[in-house]
């Protein structure tokens, strides 16, 4: 039998604390292409951290049965127009569903559907996303504090990167006016 160790969820920060626990940091320079304005980013320090992403994997990455948990870091920040955001990806195994709930900050959760029909609900602390298979999903940062989010997801959903990296979602989170909007298109 595996044996778990324990793991804790620091209620005033969402950072997990415990051994398993695995980190990835996305810069501003792994986002190269995510963002509209491209000049906008190579502007910016490369170093310069986006998010982090803390997860905790208690199970075969890949196979059917486990449940996977983390906790998602948003930076506040801007590229051009536009949020910092996560790169957004649709689920390897499109019949896998996800739930995000918002600890702190204010943010967009940002969908898109196989026919590229786009939609965002607003995040804040609290609010609790149920994420249906077959949706990418993506989340951005429209406050000044760190956006945080914790999620669940199967262990078997996987992460298809490519559709998003190449297409983009169908409409992006923009700041006009000093609010955010979604603007369809690329
Ligand atoms: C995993 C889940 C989250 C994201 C994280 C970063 O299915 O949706 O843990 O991985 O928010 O986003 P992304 O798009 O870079 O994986
Ligand atoms: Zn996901």
């Amino acid at each position: 039998m595996k044996i778990h160790r324990p793991i804790r969820l620091d209620f005033s920060t969402g950072t997990l604390l415990g051994t398993s626990v695995q980190e990835t940091v996305r810069t501003v320079r792994d986002m190269k292409g995510y963002f509209r304005d491209e000049a906008a980013r190579k502007n910016l320090d490369p170093e310069t951290v986006v998010y982090r992403v803390q997860a905790i994997l208690p199970f075969q990455e890949g196979e059917e049965g486990g449940l996977f948990f983390g906790t998602t870091f948003i930076q506040p920040g801007m590229v051009g127009d536009e949020y910092f955001m996560t790169k957004g990806h649709f689920h390897l195994n499109r019949n896998r569903s996800e739930y995000y709930i918002t600890m702190a900050g204010a943010g967009a959760l940002i969908l898109m559907d196989e026919d590229r029909r786009t939609v965002f609900e607003p995040m804040s602390p609290g609010t609790v996303h149920y994420i249906p298979f077959n949706r990418a999903h993506r989340v951005s940062n429209i406050g000044d504090t760190v956006l945080t989010v914790l999620a669940c997801w199967p262990s078997d959903a996987g992460h298809d990167y490519n559709e998003i990296s190449s297409k983009g979602f169908g409409g992006r989170l923009r700041k006009i006016n000093g609010l955010a909007a979604l603007v369809e298109g690329l």
